[in-house]
């Protein structure tokens, strides 16, 4: 914190002296170059002060830069990144004021000499990516360490991103902290919040390019707050090391997060079961609680596939034990839950309890894998067990340990697992007499704690932020271990960059009313373009109790979003679907069974996002930068480039205006009215309806209703064609767990649409969900005549209150259907 207002103080100053640094400021400057080493991908730098930078390209469109205040460089790991960073050749000029690296592609990087480095990043159409502020040069605080840069600012360039804020969509003019932090109930604005990923994407003029500041200390972005004319970040020590992506040729968002999810990672292919509706509550509090619930939902038939087991499943609060009391006989539990087609997820904290009788424990103190204080005892906190101990999740040997404590949960029959407090999050000591805030220190390790960092020791300033992903990479790590053939599903609710490598995320403890509904909107989708694809916020707001309108508009808006659970706090009022009365519960039963009929469109989507880093959950900028009306909507959705969703997020309201982003026309998912891209249109919304809109040209697999994902093999698919434009749409189809896909043991089917029909490239089925029909939505009247393979079609049915246009298949080699007029 302290270092924090220093450097905006010496902000501040600054800009009443723009001549030079005050003398108030601690902060000291690079100096000139002296001297330069070039080699075949990058240049390294010395400076009058003291100060090593390097520069070179990664790939022929990403840019790295490495600065060091303490004239060498640090070693060079990241948990951001799996394996050492790549690097692209450069041809390097330098002269005698300036030096120039050109890449492959003729993105370029000039550095100038004097009298302060200067970096400026071209494309290749010579146009400036980033340029470093002369008027704020790269600086560092000799005392603590702190450092920071500026680069120029342009009037109505945006950013997005920047992990999980609490913000509007779009963070031009925020200052934002990064420091994972447990705060409940936060207020919209509140920061920071549990995650760490300093990372953006920048549109202006329909250009992006994306920065990632590759610092896991505490650190910080101005974005034009102090000055509108610059943004800058920086961090309380570390090294300034950062990557400018500068979009490639086209200068899209999606080329920037190709080229930031190719860097950190991408999120893999989630187990099918985890992708449909998910029920949680603090807590379901015994094993007969569970399975009324279970019943309930199979007996009002809304669809479900997921139920989760708060803290209070434990044993004192214990991890990887059962309350013998609540939960006697949690293998019969289980058990029974997958013989109705559910999985179980059970929550795991970070904290160990200190306990002498808890064999875990000991175990962990034996093998040394606990945090220490500065003064080399183990480390400990009170959190729910009371006090604990916790693992070095950055000394591999604890992640070894740790990820192997699931065997016993796995073997009882758990499914999936939890990650909660692992900012981690601790309460505050007994005899503690400050006011309790949001973000007071106490509220995590003191910051001189020790950690191993992966083979370089230091204190808990430094690992902090990397806590919570690391912990989540230990139960993905010892999953994949142990159940080798089975796709894990972690959810985790602390996280750095490249956090999506191993885990879901969610959006923390959120609050039951209308503001933070909106929230989930600008909330979700950032997080989804900073490189993690598997994302939900808590239907129905997890602190206090939504009203039956605020559940069932929530619940609506969720139901398309990638991560989708209800779950609530321990006080709140039960908060099943069907708890609101029968009319309610009709309405949240459709809003769930409309989930369940897109699910193979959402699964393709995920299959999609493990090859190219594009996110499920798509901002309406993202895939039309080009569209200056899109660029600040954040109460819409896109899924995939195919789907727009519209949700109701403010109370009453049973009408709502929808943008549709021009380029495309829409076809409305329940009535077919065509929307005409550009256009801003009054949608009718009553309770029952979320206005969803197919993109014309755009062909999404369908299904029938199941209760289940289990149920969805013998389920027939039928693609659903939004009529009017030509387009071309591929999905895919796989057993829906196990890692067959990665070997060809999966289909992908392409679907042409043109003025005459469509074109259908059905691979053989080996064991897939069989495509029964194919449905045209938004075509005006019943065509005279429809052929199959040039033959007349048997099976067609037209309703013309819907104006869909139902074909069936007679087999799936069907290759053309034709409409006649
Ligand atoms: O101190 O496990 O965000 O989802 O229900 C609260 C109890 C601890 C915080 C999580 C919330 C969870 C709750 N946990």
């Amino acid at each position: 914190m302290e270092t924090h207002k220093h450097i905006l103080a010496a902000c501040a100053g600054l800009l009443l002296a723009a001549a030079a640094l005050p003398a108030a400021a601690a902060l000291r400057t690079l100096g000139a170059v002296e001297q330069v080493t070039t080699s075949r991908d990058s240049v390294t730098l010395s400076t009058a002060g003291g100060a090593k930078l390097r520069i070179g390209f990664v790939t022929p469109d990403v840019v790295r830069v490495r600065m060091n205040p303490r004239g060498d460089f640090d070693r060079d790991f990241s948990y951001a990144i799996e394996g050492a960073v790549p690097r692209a050749d450069a041809v390097i000029a330098d002269t005698d004021d300036q030096l120039e690296l050109r890449s492959a592609n003729g993105s370029r990087v000039a550095i100038r000499k004097r009298p302060e480095p200067a970096i400026t990043v071209y494309d290749a159409a010579g146009r400036v990516v980033v340029a470093d502020d002369p008027a704020r040069p790269t600086a560092f605080d000799p005392v603590d360490g702190a450092i920071q840069t500026f680069k120029r600012r342009e009037d109505y360039e945006l950013y997005y991103g920047f992990g999980e804020k609490a913000l509007p969509i779009s963070r031009q003019q925020q200052y934002m902290a990064m420091w994972n932090t447990d705060t409940p109930d936060y207020a919209p604005g509140t920061d920071p919040l549990y995650q760490t990923i300093p990372f953006f994407i920048a549109l202006d003029d329909g250009r992006s390019y994306g920065v990632f500041f590759d610092n896991t200390r505490r650190s910080w972005f101005d974005m034009g707050k102090t000055d509108p004319h610059r943004y800058g970040f920086g961090a309380d020590g570390g090294e300034l090391d950062y990557y400018v992506f500068t979009g490639g040729a086209e200068r899209t968002p999606a080329n920037v997060l190709r080229d930031y999810t190719a860097l950190t990672g991408r999120g893999a292919l989630p187990p099918l079961w985890a992708l449909g509706y998910q029920q949680s509550r603090w807590s379901y509090m015994s094993q007969q609680r569970v399975m009324e619930i279970a019943h309930s939902f199979r007996e009002k038939r809304i669809p479900a596939d997921v139920i989760y087991l708060d803290i209070d499943h434990m044993d004192g609060f214990r991890v990887f034990t059962w309350n013998p009391k609540t939960f006697p006989q949690p293998r019969r539990m289980l058990g029974d839950l997958h013989a109705q087609g559910f999985h179980a997820v059970t929550i795991v904290d970070p904290g160990i309890k200190y306990d002498e009788g808890y064999p875990i424990y000991r175990d962990g103190r034996e093998r040394s894998v606990y945090v220490r204080n500065a003064d080399g005892s183990e480390l400990h906190a009170k959190v729910w067990p009371g006090v604990c101990a916790f693992p070095d999740f950055t000394l591999p040997a604890a992640r070894e340990w740790f990820g192997e404590l699931y065997a016993a949960a796995l073997d009882d029959g758990v499914d999936g697992f939890w990650n909660d407090m692992n900012e981690p999050a601790t309460f505050t000591p007994d005899g503690f007499d400050k006011p309790e805030t949001n973000h007071g220190p106490q509220k995590t390790f003191p910051l001189d704690a020790q950690h191993a960092g992966d083979g370089v020791a230091g204190p808990h300033a430094r690992y902090h932020n990397v806590y919570g992903m690391q912990m989540a990479r230990a139960t993905f790590e010892g999953l994949r271990k142990l159940r080798p053939g089975q796709r894990p599903l972690v959810l985790t609710r602390a996280g750095y960059a490249g956090v999506q490598r191993y885990s879901a995320v969610w959006t923390g403890d959120n609050s039951a009313n209308w503001p933070h509904l909106a929230l989930t909107i600008p909330m979700l989708t950032n997080l989804s373009v900073s490189g993690v694809p598997f994302v939900g916020a808590d239907v129905g707001g997890f602190m206090g109790d939504p009203s039956a309108e605020l559940y069932t508009r929530w619940l609506q808006a969720a139901a398309l979003t990638p991560f989708f659970r209800t779950h609530s706090t321990d006080t709140s009022a039960p908060r099943e679907p069907w708890v609101f009365g029968a009319e309610y519960e009709r309405i949240n039963r459709a809003a769930i069974e409309l989930r369940y009929r897109l699910l193979p469109y959402l699964y393709s989507l995920f299959a999609e996002s493990e090859k190219s880093g594009l996110p499920p959950m798509r901002p309406l900028w993202f895939v039309y930068p080009g569209d200056a009306g899109a660029s600040l909507v954040e109460d819409q959705y896109l899924v995939g480039g195919d789907l727009l969703v519209a949700p109701v997020v403010r109370e009453g309201m049973v009408k709502r205006t929808v943008y549709f982003p021009k380029g495309d026309a829409w076809i409305d998912w329940w009535d077919a009215t065509r929307h005409e891209g550009g256009t801003r249109v009054q949608i009718d919304a009553p309770l029952g309806r979320l206005p969803l809109f197919v993109r014309a040209g755009a062909s999404i697999p369908t299904q029938p209703v199941v209760q289940h994902t289990g149920e969805m093999k013998s389920a027939p698919l039928t693609i659903t064609v939004a009529a009017g434009a030509d387009g071309s749409s591929r999905f895919f189809q796989d057993a829906g767990d196990g890692y067959g896909y990665r070997k060809g043991q999966s289909r992908t089917i392409v679907v042409t649409q043109d003025e005459t029909g469509v074109r259908l490239d059905i691979p053989r089925n080996r064991g897939w969900q069989r495509i029964e029909a194919v449905e045209f939505v938004g075509i005006g009247a019943a065509p005279a005549l429809v052929r199959i393979d040039g033959k007349p079609a048997r099976d067609v049915r037209f309703d013309a209150q819907t104006r869909r246009l139902r074909v069936a298949l007679p087999n799936e080699g069907v290759k053309r259907i034709e409409l006649l007029r």
